[in-house]
């Protein structure tokens, strides 16, 4: 792989759309990772068809799913450690199941219940987990650019050994923040890994909307640092240049952008019905691609998985999200004094005294 500082138009490929592999650039992956990278991509595509379900039952009231987009996760959260810092999006929940997140708490999130640690604050799907290193998901999106480029220059100062992992849309290439992040970063040398999710879509806006660059990958360029086109769908050819740029960054070299191709294969969020802007040819073509199956194909014809396995690997993951949903229905929702906590260290007079007539209002019988 090039990290030269050249204008990159290739799409680095190693596994092909029919599962064979060019085995001059296999990474030589173990057994187990490459069946538990199966496993977790199987797993984000079953619990997201399952919340995308309660939403349209109307017990969660929103849910922004990654179909199709899974390599990206998957292929990232290999290749990096489980202390590195990431900055996510909010369409990489592989990353969370990747780093053994309990499935019961990306649920509670959903939920905005009283299990849920950011106390039901956040929309659904902006899952923060401080105890993985995975910092809360912002909805305007391009803010955790910066951030992470804030985090990696504190590290380089700290002279941590660890790397930041970050990750934007198409979309969101065009916020201010796209360039600032990557400015600051290249500029400090800051131990920071982009990851540009391109899937042709912001919303229904065409990524040929979004910029006249050839290519995302190519706006490094002017950045001062390396940009690579990637085949997102492709969980191996994801694995060995995001490690690559994870090495680059923990030797003090300075941050990568990865644009990674892909393609969702459903809508932008529960909000949206894609069939009003992209034709159903498209998405017959894009299943073609569907990083699942290639994966699937892969292990197969090295003797890994089987149809035995898929069965139960998929019954295992049904039972253990529909048992976390099960275990959240009945969680209430959080105690209206949450609504006051975390946001001071010492709870100023006006508010304290807000609470106090809340308090005295319910004690009276006028909140339920
Ligand atoms: C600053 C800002 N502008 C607009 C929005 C509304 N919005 C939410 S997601 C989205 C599209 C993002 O597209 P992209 O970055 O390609 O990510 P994708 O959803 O395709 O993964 C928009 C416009 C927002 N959340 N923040
Ligand atoms: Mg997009």
């Amino acid at each position: 792989m090039s990290t030269a500082l050249e204008t990159p138009k290739d799409m680095l490929s190693i596994l092909a759309p029919d599962g064979t592999v060019d085995p001059e650039q296999d990474p030589g992956l173990d057994d187990a990772t490459l069946v538990r990278m199966l496993k977790v991509m199987l797993q984000t595509r079953i619990i997201d068809e399952r919340m995308m379900t309660l939403q349209r039952q109307g017990r969660i009231f929103f849910y922004l799913a990654s179909t199709g987009q899974e390599a990206c996760s998957i292929g990232t959260g290999a290749a990096f450690e489980d202390a590195d810092w990431c900055l996510p999006g909010y369409r990489q929940p592989g990353l969370f199941l990747w780093r053994n997140v309990a499935v019961k708490r990306i649920v509670s999130q959903c939920y905005g219940n009283s299990w849920d640690n950011c106390k039901g604050r956040q929309m659904p799907v902006h899952y923060s987990f401080k105890d993985h290193n995975m910092v809360s998901i912002s909805s305007p999106i391009g803010t955790q650019l910066i951030q992470a480029t804030g985090v990696g220059m504190a590290m380089r100062r700290r002279g941590d050994a660890q790397a930041v992992l970050t990750f934007i849309g198409d979309g969101g290439t065009s916020s201010n923040d796209f360039h600032a992040g990557l400015n600051f970063a290249a500029v400090d040398k800051a131990p920071v890994v982009f990851i540009c999710e391109n899937n042709g879509w912001a919303i229904s806006c065409p990524s040929t909307k979004q910029t006249a660059s050839e290519t995302f990958a190519q706006k490094a360029v002017a950045y001062g640092m390396p940009g690579i086109r990637v085949d997102g769908n492709d969980p191996l050819a994801v694995y060995v240049t995001s490690r690559n740029a994870r090495e680059r960054a923990i030797k003090g070299e300075g941050p990568t952008l990865l644009e990674l191709v892909t393609f969702r294969l459903a809508g932008h969020s529960s909000s949206d019905d894609p069939t009003r802007y992209i034709g159903s040819e498209v998405f017959e073509a894009k299943k073609k691609l569907d990083p699942i199956t290639r994966f699937r194909t892969y292990l197969e014809a090295k003797g890994l998985w089987d149809a035995d396995q898929e069965e139960a690997h998929r019954k295992e993951a049904r039972d253990e999200v529909n048992a976390a949903i099960k275990e959240n229905e009945l969680v209430p929702k959080p105690e209206l004094e949450t609504l006051f906590s975390d946001v001071f260290a010492e709870m100023p007079a006006n508010l304290k005294a807000c609470l106090e007539t809340e308090q005295s209002a319910r004690g009276e019988g006028k909140f339920p």
